[in-house]
Order: C-alpha cells, then structure tokens, then sequence
C-alpha cells in the first residue's frame, strides 16, 4: 500500500489485515500481549469523595478495583464524575496523568455542564511510568521475575503502555455495572501524548467503546511511522524502552522493515468511531504522519467514522480538544 505525504514523501506501508490479524501482530511486535480478565474484580466505593463538588451538579465518588490476576491481589483508584439527576449518560473514560479533579488536561466542570459523567485515573497508580517492573499491576505478572530496570520480559510481554490500557478496561468493567445511567452508545475511551497512544490500543481491543480519542498521540500512536518527521522509534525506544515489549527495539532504524505500522491500531477500532487530534506546532508528534494514519484507515470506517483534525498551538490537551471531540460525539 503507497502513501504519499503532503510535503512529498513517498512511503509504502503493509495492506491492512483482518482484525484479529493486526491486532496480534500490533501486540506480537510492539506493545506486548495484554493479561486475561482479571480472576475476580470487584469494586468499592467512598461517595462524594470531593464534598459539594461543582456546586452540587454532580457527583464524586472515588472508587477502589480489587483485583485478582494470576492468583494475586492488585487494586487501583479511579475517579467517577456524574451529573446528578440524569439517566443515559454519555462518558468518558479519561486516562490521566494525576488524580486531580478537575485536572490541566481535564476540565471537569465544563465537562458535566456538556452532560457527560467522567470517569479517570492517574496512570501511575496503575504501575509508574518508569523501568521498574516490580511496580504494582506490572509487579503482579512478572512476579518473581519483574526487575528495577525493566529487562525481565519475554520478546512479547507487556510494556507499560498495555499495562494502562488493561487498567481502562477495568474502569470500563465499573461503568457496566451503572446500566441505565450510561449511554453506551456515547462511551469515549481518550487520553493525551503517551496516553492517547494507550487510549488508541485501549479502544482498538476492547470493543465496548464506541469511540476513541487520541490527542496529540504522534510516534507509535495516530502517525504513521515510515517518513514521520520529529520522534523516531529509536527516539521512543531509546527513552522508553518499558512502554513497548522488547520486540519493538528491533525496528530501531529499520522502520521499513516492520510488518505492521500505525494504520493498523486504528483500523482495528472500526466499525466504530476514532478521532485524531494535533497541534500545529507539536512536530515531534508530527500533525502530517498522524492525518495520514487516519488516510490509511478510512477506507475500512463507514463515512465519518474516522476523522483527523488539527488545533493551533503547541503539545496540550486543552479546552478547545474537549470541544471538539465532544462535537465529534454528538
Ligand atoms: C515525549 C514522547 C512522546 C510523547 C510525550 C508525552 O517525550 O517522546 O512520544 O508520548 O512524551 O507523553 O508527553
């Protein structure tokens, strides 16, 4: 399959697969296999774990998973947002960079006032963003092996980045127990820069969203790899080898020979919704790579169903994204 960027290079990437097929070479070479479900999960809540929170239009409770994964316990909190007094919610699932709330990237306020619940949860409560792999969900399946510094993995075990996605699953595990509160027919799975490149594998296996945000995502997210100005897989790899599995490090310099690039984490979310989104000025993501990922997958979407758009300004998630990826919902 050829590609020709609009600033004149030409690249060839692989033809896109079945699903199953590009999901398990997505996983096989980069990001690693996610764990199974959890062997038991429950969940336990403190309500209105922020008091009078948003004059009372809303609730916030902060919930705890308990779960049990290859015979040992592992929790982790999340936060749940619901406007008070409505059914049929539309939400999203928002994985964050701090437990804050409202938080930089997440204006929670405005968010409710759109009619939206929000659930989200610091990454780093999920396993750090770092190379120990003895660090909580990480510690819980590598076990004996894990290590400080990350070289404890099989060719394809998971790196970090599986890791949060599995945990955004189990908050999706929690809105399912809401029934009626939630429209699943509106439930988002989004984040920003290494999180929307979580969010993008999150909602590409896990078929109960209905979309995906990635803002921001670049490298190894929304951009296509072959001809990408800005971040490289050595760039990525090199800084943040426990992101990925190890698999991945042999594409350093050697783009061209991957049997897969980024087309294939986004047409894996069709039927279903993606949405995209740059910043002009964010060249290390690469705006131009990113729109030509979501080229490459269209034509697999019904009409609309895929869309790329550009913000001005630099690498943020901001008020003006959250407008637009609510308008792409609605
Ligand atoms: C950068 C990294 C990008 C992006 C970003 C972020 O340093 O090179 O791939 O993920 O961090 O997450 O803020």
């Amino acid at each position: 399959m050829e590609a020709i960027y609009q600033r004149g290079t030409r690249v060839t990437v692989p033809e896109l697969q079945s699903r199953d097929q590009m999901l398990n070479i997505l996983q096989e070479e980069e990001y690693g296999f996610l764990p199974g479900k959890p062997e038991k999960l429950s969940f336990t809540k403190e309500e209105n774990f922020i008091q009078g929170f948003c004059a009372g239009k809303a609730a916030c409770d902060r919930i705890t998973a308990h779960i049990q994964l290859n015979g040992k316990p592992f929790s982790f909190p999340f936060y749940c947002v619901l406007p008070a007094k409505k059914e049929r919610l539309p939400f999203f699932v928002h994985i964050n960079f701090g437990p804050e709330i409202p938080h930089r990237y997440m204006p929670t306020e405005e968010l409710v006032d759109e009619g939206f619940a929000i659930f989200s949860f610091d990454y780093n409560d999920v396993t750090r963003d770092n190379a120990d792999f003895t660090d909580g969900l990480a510690g819980v399946i590598y076990g004996d092996d894990a290590s400080k510094d990350g070289f404890c993995r099989k060719p394809s075990d998971p790196g970090k980045i599986a890791l949060w996605a599995w945990a955004a699953m189990r908050v999706m595990d929690y809105a399912e127990t809401l029934g009626d509160k939630l429209d699943f027919t509106k439930s988002v799975i989004c984040g920003h820069s290494r999180l929307g490149k979580t969010a993008l594998l999150c909602g590409a296996l896990d078929e109960r969203f209905a979309y995906v945000h990635s803002n921001d995502s670049g490298c190894s997210g929304a951009a296509i790899t072959r001809g990408k100005m800005g971040e490289r897989v050595r760039h990525i790899c090199e800084r943040f080898p426990f992101w990925f599995c190890e698999n991945y490090q042999q594409y350093i310099d050697r783009e061209d020979q991957m049997p897969f690039d980024q087309h294939y984490l986004l047409a894996s979310i069709a039927p279903r919704h993606v949405l995209a989104a740059s910043a002009s000025e964010d060249l290390w993501a690469d705006p131009e790579a990113e729109k030509l990922g979501i080229e490459l997958a269209s034509g697999v979407f019904p009409e609309g169903h895929a869309a790329h758009y550009v913000r001005e300004g630099l690498h943020y998630f901001s008020r003006d994204d959250w407008h637009h990826l609510i308008r792409f919902v609605e």
